[in-house]
């Protein structure tokens, strides 16, 4: 059976490993909805079963257009203003991307001739805040501290919702910090291990740079594999057993940014000169996940912190 799967935010970083991995069955037709203000047409696989339409996830008239055109089996909805730091500088604007813009899409999908099978949601490890007991497990407490955060619960609790009330198919994926190619290092929002890299390749050509550190480097974080990510996002979308629930995404290893650092200059044999910036609002000390409950349907990563940062820097 011919499967039509929209991935919103298919242009960007997460969202293109996507696409290419469902894209390579062939009995796949990839739909991707981008408004390309951060997503790139070059990260788009150049496939005959993918196909780009440009649009605005806030744009309640660009989703009834889209659906219009299409019936889905399966829905990824990943586009999002993806920085914590942006969204505490403009807290409206993201507002209207990472939370409006999921009540416009649910409502499409409540409302298509066809049920899906199923709506995956991607959210963040910022909806538990800044509680202290770690690991994160799906259980934890939520008490999220930016509008990021605040945005990215009160769109899965709809997620979750709609399930419940209308009896959509649908599960939610918290996100840890996820990293690898084509995540872009180029805006003071990037994630700190596309710029990390970035100044390594820098200094291992023989230019000039350094690595500022927000706060003091020993701040903890999940960092885990793009590849990894989609793994679990496939595993989230195709297991039926999987319904209304929220699945913790991540490598279940934790680092300092100190120690990074120091696999970054182990890896590329050089020295990276460091600075130290104040720590960012909204900045959380410590994140890291249990992973045991994605682990039950099945997931399991396959990059270490060290393999996933090889195969990261060798890209390009
Ligand atoms: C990440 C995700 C976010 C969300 C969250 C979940 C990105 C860009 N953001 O936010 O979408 O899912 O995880 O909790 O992936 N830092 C530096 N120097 C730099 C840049 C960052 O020291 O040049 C620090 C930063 O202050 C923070 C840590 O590195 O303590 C990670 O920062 P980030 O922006 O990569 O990600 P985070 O955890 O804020």
């Amino acid at each position: 059976m011919k499967n039509t799967i929209l991935v919103t935010g298919g242009a960007g970083f997460i969202g293109s490993h996507l696409v290419e991995a469902l894209a390579s069955g062939d009995s796949n037709t990839v739909i991707v909805f981008d408004n390309l203000s951060t997503g790139r047409i070059e990260n788009i696989p150049n496939l005959e079963n993918v196909s780009f339409v440009r649009g605005d996830v806030q744009s309640e008239e660009d989703i009834t257009q889209l659906f219009s055109e299409f019936t889905f089996d399966y829905i990824y909805h990943l586009a999002a203003v993806a920085s914590v730091a942006e969204s505490v500088n403009h807290p409206l604007e993201t507002h209207r991307v990472n939370m409006d813009a999921t009540i416009y899409l649910l409502e499409a999908t409540r409302f298509q001739e066809k049920e899906v099978h199923k709506f995956v949601f991607a959210s963040s490890a910022a909806v538990y805040g800044a509680e202290p007991t770690l690991p994160k497990t799906e259980q934890s407490i939520v008490d999220p501290i930016t509008p990021y955060g605040i945005d990215k619960y009160a769109s899965e609790k709809y997620v979750i919702t709609y399930g419940q009330l209308y009896g959509l198919n649908v599960a939610v994926a918290r996100f840890f910090n996820v990293y690898g190619p084509r995540q872009n290092p180029s805006s003071p929002y990037s994630g700190v291990l596309s710029i990390l890299v970035r100044v390594s390749k820098q200094l291992r050509k023989g230019k000039n740079s350094l690595f500022q550190i927000f706060g003091d480097g020993e701040q903890i974080r999940d960092f885990v594999f793009v590849e990894d990510v989609v793994q679990g996002l496939i595993l989230l979308a195709t297991k039926k057993e999987i319904q209304a629930e929220a699945f913790n995404i991540a490598s279940g290893e934790k680092h300092t940014i100190h120690e990074i650092i120091t696999i970054c200059e182990t890896i590329l044999e050089i020295n990276i000169p460091l600075s130290y910036g104040k720590t960012r609002k909204g900045d959380i000390k410590q994140s890291y996940a249990s992973i045991d409950k994605i682990g039950k349907i099945g997931y399991k990563p396959q990059f270490t912190m060290r393999q996933g940062l090889e195969k990261y820097m060798m890209y390009e």
